[in-house]
């Protein structure tokens, strides 16, 4: 849209999702519209603002809201799913997801996972989900996957766990989708218990 389209064009932006001039835009505004909410698909939005030779006006301000960021978030209950954004199509470049599993009581948590698929590397240096034995990625890490072998469960040894997942800007799977449930390491805990006491009563007697 052009000045002498609108008779009032006071601004121009666009912005692009995946943080680069190069990203698939998300929309382009001017006039005295309020254009609507905006959301990502990743954890990076490139705004360009342009204007003419010709009047100025106000200009404008925008807030962001890192939250509302469709990945991630805190699971409070005993059991449940969640998965990679935008599963069961494939994952979106760009991303990083945060997921804090908080429980109660002291019962550590475990995860299972149903599907997995990430960019493969030796190292999981492009694509990755990471495991944290805390509340934070501050926590002794769990571990950290990538390719597209199913990872084994993960357990947590407190009432919490926490999952990221980062994913760079190029080559993409299918992505996961994990279940996970409070109480399940105790119950086996309490198995190998008894297993110990009867293999050594066993061998013992
Ligand atoms: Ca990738």
């Amino acid at each position: 849209m052009t000045r002498k389209e609108s008779g009032k064009v006071f601004l121009l932006y666009c912005s692009r999702d995946g943080g680069y001039e190069t990203s698939p835009p998300l929309g382009k505004y001017c006039g005295t519209d309020l254009p609507p909410v905006i959301v990502s698909h990743g954890n990076k939005l490139w705004i360009k603002f342009v204007s003419d030779i010709f009047g100025t006006r106000k200009g404008f301000s925008a807030e962001w809201d890192g939250t509302s960021a469709g990945c991630g978030g805190t699971l409070t209950t005993a059991s449940g799913i969640f998965m990679s954004p935008n599963y069961p199509m494939p994952y979106y470049h760009n991303s990083e997801c945060y997921w804090l599993l908080r429980g109660s009581r002291g019962t550590p948590f475990e995860i299972q996972f149903e599907q997995f698929h990430l960019e493969y590397h030796t190292k999981c240096n492009f694509d990755y989900l990471a495991a944290y034995d805390g509340n934070s990625s501050n926590a002794k890490q769990l571990g950290k996957f990538c390719g597209d072998q199913i990872p084994e469960p993960i357990r947590s040894s407190g009432d919490s766990m926490y999952v990221k997942l980062r994913t760079d800007g190029s080559l993409r799977g299918g992505g996961f989708l994990a279940k996970y449930k409070q109480g399940f390491a105790q119950e086996e805990l309490k198995f190998r218990e008894v297993l110990e006491k009867t293999t050594y009563s066993q061998g013992g007697g």
